[in-house]
């Protein structure tokens, strides 16, 4: 009894079954009564959830409380305001020993929550309120976000723009084929609460519009629908002249228009469900309006009135900048205010969290909040492209949370909040899926998807919480072993940073693969802006990009509401996190802690590597006290992290003392030659074939 108490309950890992992996053993009786029909494709996947909960599951036809013991309620009074996707879950003492549950919802969908929320509950051992007479509070939970959606960067020809995780689970040879496990992916976004998908890359391909596609993309549609996950396609602005034909896509010209009203017309038909568009316009060579002399609302609106009548929308994205435009951090921010106010209402801007792209760390975009009278929703990035691919440990939800707790200022409102309150919210991030059978390349890349899916249904979560709900889910449930993991999950990302791109660098990564460090990057003829040198400025005066308001700075600061802009602009007040990020500053500056930038920079670089080899000696004491399958995986993906995370500090730091002048307080591991020959040897794909 006392060593089965000791010994922690060991499950067989399925890491392909992401957090469905560490399923209690069947028990318990569940005679379901349910107002939905069993002709409901949603009510059949309700039905499916609970079977596979209980040990014994009825369906009965009567809502007597002798017979049903599991009730859902469609509220067609909608008494409860839950809304569309909202759910009240309750229990009742109906006899002695005896709890019936009951969720209340005025929608399938709302019910197909519930019965998710009452799984993972009881699940992670969690109180589900039981109400007696009129006492108790039930839970009533209602998603922040209308749309909850992932963006898949996936190809017709079955790649993945920056995928690390195998091929396409959409797509194959040009055509639609989807992963046979498909339902996997559906059920684990349902559970979570994500629902919709943009199947294809915002690099969208004219193609993904043809006839034969989209009757690829229904089939996708019919496999989501009974998940409440609609489908949403990227595409391509040039599509009436590159895939129907015209002679122009001008989004003011009649016959286009005429177009993509029948190409809208002709997708609904197929998919009464379709969700919309998602459209990369005018950014990093795409087409776009401005090709035609009109602007990003001209086309988006155009986009925006074909889907109207059918209930779609258009998620335009503000990543855009060009080489001539200055400061490519402030470029978003000049192309779209003048724009506020002259969006159609089922427009939305997608814009990424940082002004610059995904890196480690960022400031937020200063477009949120300053848009004031235009809808806007956050763009996340699940897969790992600057932040060490599906090789490191990097729980992302802690860097989601600073950025959307960060205040703006503008209205008192932090980031996140500057999204809600609009006739149509969203909040998406670009997926880490692929085909690798545990679908992220790592097991412990899957909770950033996990995480990004809860932070989508309730902000307010804590990355704790939501790592906590995930181990327990996928790993164990020993309590010891829970917070250990998760201590190492909450400074993963901080880890990286550090190792990578402390202080507020950014952008010093291999050209084109971005992996690996690459500050010295010098490619003949290239942008300048696509090149690490544009970003830190290392030189014998220094290092930083300088975006303060003085000194020829290019005053990004000036974007951002006071009394941030002076925080900013203030290389003391700034925070140390940022500070490169803002300021130029001499390698022997001093921060009010009495260290130089050096000394600041050697201390993160070492620390980020310190603390991996730290996460590796945790871990090593988990032996026995998780699933063999996940200790072994993690054990060497930590192997691999901690080995780039000296490269990236040797590569750095030794790249930096070229210019600086001054004494690393390290070993390197490897040597400036031995960092570049490594960056070129080997390519990510050919490493995951090891
Ligand atoms: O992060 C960069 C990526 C590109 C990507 C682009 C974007 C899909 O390196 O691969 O293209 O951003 O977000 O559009």
């Amino acid at each position: 009894m006392l060593i089965g108490m000791l010994l922690p309950m060991l499950v067989t890992a399925q890491t392909d079954q992401l957090w469905f992996a560490n399923q209690p053993k069947k028990s318990g009786w569940c005679n379901l009564y349910s107002d939905l029909s069993k002709k409901d494709l949603t009510e059949q996947v309700i039905e499916k959830e609970l079977a596979g909960f209980f040990s014994a599951f009825n369906k009965v036809k009567v809502s007597s409380d002798k017979v049903a013991n599991f009730h859902i309620i469609i509220d067609d009074q909608k008494k409860d305001n839950l809304g569309a996707e909202g759910y009240k879950l309750y229990g009742k003492l109906t006899a002695p020993e005896r709890i019936d549950y009951t969720i209340v919802a005025e929608t399938p969908a709302g019910a197909l929550y519930g019965v998710y929320a009452f799984l993972r509950m009881k699940k992670l051992g969690a109180e589900i309120p039981v109400l007696q007479d009129s006492n108790g509070q039930a839970i009533v939970e209602r998603p922040a976000f209308q749309v909850r959606i992932l963006n898949h960067w996936d190809n017709p020809d079955g790649s993945v723009e920056r995928g690390y995780a195998g091929r396409s689970i959409w797509f194959a040879d040009g055509k639609i084929n989807f992963r046979s496990d498909i339902e996997t992916y559906a059920r684990a976004n349902a559970s979570v609460g994500i629902n919709g998908t943009v199947i294809d890359n915002v690099n969208a391909d004219p193609k993904i519009l043809s006839p034969e596609m989209l009757q690829g993309v229904k089939t996708v549609a019919d496999r989501l629908r009974p998940y409440n996950i609609k489908v949403y396609l990227a595409v391509n602005f040039s599509s009436p002249a590159a895939l129907g034909g015209l002679k122009t896509s001008d989004p003011l010209d009649k016959d286009v228009i005429d177009w993509w009203q029948k190409k809208v017309d002709e997708i609904y038909a197929l998919i009464p469900n379709f969700g919309g568009f998602l459209v990369k316009a005018n950014s990093e060579g795409l087409p776009g309006p401005m090709d035609f002399g009109r602007t990003h609302a001209d086309g988006a609106n155009m986009l925006a009135k074909a889907l109207k009548p059918h209930g779609g929308i258009v998620m335009w994205r503000a990543f855009v900048y060009n080489p001539q435009g200055g400061d490519r951090a402030k470029q978003a921010y000049y192309e779209f205010m003048p724009l506020d106010g002259k969006f159609d209402d089922n427009v939305i801007i997608q814009i990424k969290n940082g002004p610059v792209d995904f890196q480690p760390r960022e400031p937020f975009s200063p477009l949120f909040g300053a848009m004031k009278k235009t809808q806007t929703m956050a763009e996340l990035q699940i897969t790992q492209e600057y932040l060490g691919y599906s090789d490191h440990l990097c729980y992302l939800a802690t860097m989601w949370k600073e950025f959307m707790d960060y205040p703006t200022f503008h209205d008192g409102k932090s980031v996140i909040e500057t999204t809600l309150n609009q006739k149509v919210t969203a909040f998406s991030a670009v997926a880490n899926t692929g085909t690798m059978k545990n679908w992220c390349g790592y097991v412990m890349a899957q909770a950033n998807w996990y995480a990004f899916g809860r932070l989508a249904w309730n902000p307010n979560l804590s990355a704790r919480e939501i790592a906590k709900e995930w181990v327990m889910q996928t790993i164990t449930k020993d309590e010891q072993t829970v917070n250990t993991i998760c201590d190492i999950m909450m400074q993963s990302r901080e880890a990286v940073t550090n190792y990578m791109t402390p202080i507020g660098l950014h952008h010093l990564m291999g050209w084109s693969d971005h992996w690996g460090p690459e500050p010295w990057t010098s490619i003949p003829g290239a942008r300048e802006d696509w090149l690490p040198r544009y970003y830190h400025k290392a030189a014998a005066d220094g290092i930083g990009f300088n975006r303060s308001s003085k000194n020829d700075g290019s005053n990004a600061v000036e974007q951002y509401q006071e009394p941030l802009r002076s925080m900013y602009d203030d290389p003391q007040l700034c925070p140390r996190e940022l500070v490169l990020w803002f300021h130029h500053l001499p390698w022997n500056y001093y921060f009010n802690d009495g260290k130089t930038v050096w000394e600041t920079l050697l201390d993160r670089y070492n620390g980020g590597v310190q603390q991996v080899e730290q996460f590796q000696k945790t871990w090593a004491s988990l032996k026995g006290k998780v699933p063999e399958l996940i200790f072994t995986e993690v054990t060497k993906k930590l192997e691999v992290q901690l080995d780039e995370a000296q490269w990236w500090r040797d590569g750095c730091m030794q790249y930096f003392q070229t210019f600086s002048d001054m004494p690393l307080n390290f070993t390197p591991k490897y040597t400036m030659e031995q960092c570049k020959a490594k960056l070129r040897t080997k390519s990510y794909l050919e490493r995951q074939k090891d």
